[in-house]
């Protein structure tokens, strides 16, 4: 603000001042190798140090290797949803290729690989709360994008490749619920809903429920007809509650023999 009113003050105050007149002319001015060498130097510095300073960031968030005991998961797109996959109590993700989806194998898990054998395909996103998670991201189709903006991240989900990024989720759902920010937020929007709902009633529709926040991973990037309504819920809780949680998914080995009986 501060600079947009001083650079639109100076060029106005420049432009009325050097006006037009008769009999004025203009300084015949070649050139300054001092001048040019600052306005060159000063950007150089700076740009290098904001290009390194993102590079190292980036690098940061790309390595996912760097972490001791992370959660491995998949996060899998398609027209028009999503669904994960855990890789259960060896961590390691059984190969997987569209080429393999038949019947119960929706994900197109590698039957004959035993790593797959105790992968869990679920259709929340359930993370235990400060553990480094590593995302793997498959697409079935077209091009996807996975964009958790509660988490500030997001990454393409790109057909025939597997793309990754890791990070740390620091805060519960239920914990995120009750933060000032939110729970104002909420009474704003179930206000809104009241008073909506209210004009319903009157001409014989039914009320609005009220709005409850959850973490969302919703896919940005248009891929079709459903693009709006491609989403999935995210709950962060304790690593207690998730394991809880985990308990209730069923393996793929499971899930293929009961689709034999
Ligand atoms: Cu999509």
């Amino acid at each position: 603000m501060i600079v947009q009113f001083l650079t639109q003050a100076l060029l106005h105050w420049f432009s009325y001042k050097y006006r037009g007149r008769k009999g004025q002319k203009a300084l015949f001015y070649a050139d300054n190798d001092r001048l040019e060498f600052i306005w060159t130097a000063i950007p150089v510095v700076v740009l290098a140090g904001l290009i390194l300073w993102g590079l190292f960031s980036w690098n940061d968030i790309m390595d996912v290797d760097k972490h001791e005991d992370p959660l491995v998961v998949e996060v899998y797109a398609y027209q028009f949803g999503w669904k994960v996959r855990y890789s259960g109590a060896d961590n390691t993700l059984g190969d997987a290729n569209v080429r393999f989806i038949e019947g119960a194998n929706i994900l197109g898990i590698d039957p004959t690989d035993v790593d797959g054998k105790d992968d869990m395909v679920a259709t929340e996103l359930h993370l235990p709360v400060n553990r480094p998670v590593v995302f793997n991201f498959r697409s079935q189709d077209v091009l996807h994008s996975a964009y958790m903006p509660h988490f500030r991240a997001q990454m393409n989900v790109v057909p025939g490749m597997v793309t990754k990024f890791s990070f740390t989720p620091t805060v519960t759902s239920e914990d995120y619920k009750s933060t000032e920010f939110m729970t104002e937020k909420v009474r704003k929007i179930n206000e809104i809903r009241r008073q909506k709902s209210k004009e319903l009633e009157a001409a014989g529709d039914v009320a609005l429920d009220p709005y409850e926040f959850e973490y969302y991973l919703l896919c940005n990037k248009i891929c079709g007809a459903s693009h709006y309504n491609m989403q999935m819920k995210i709950v962060v809780e304790s690593e207690e509650d998730y394991n809880k949680w985990l308990e209730t998914q069923t393996t793929f080995e499971t899930t293929l023999a009961n689709a034999e009986n």
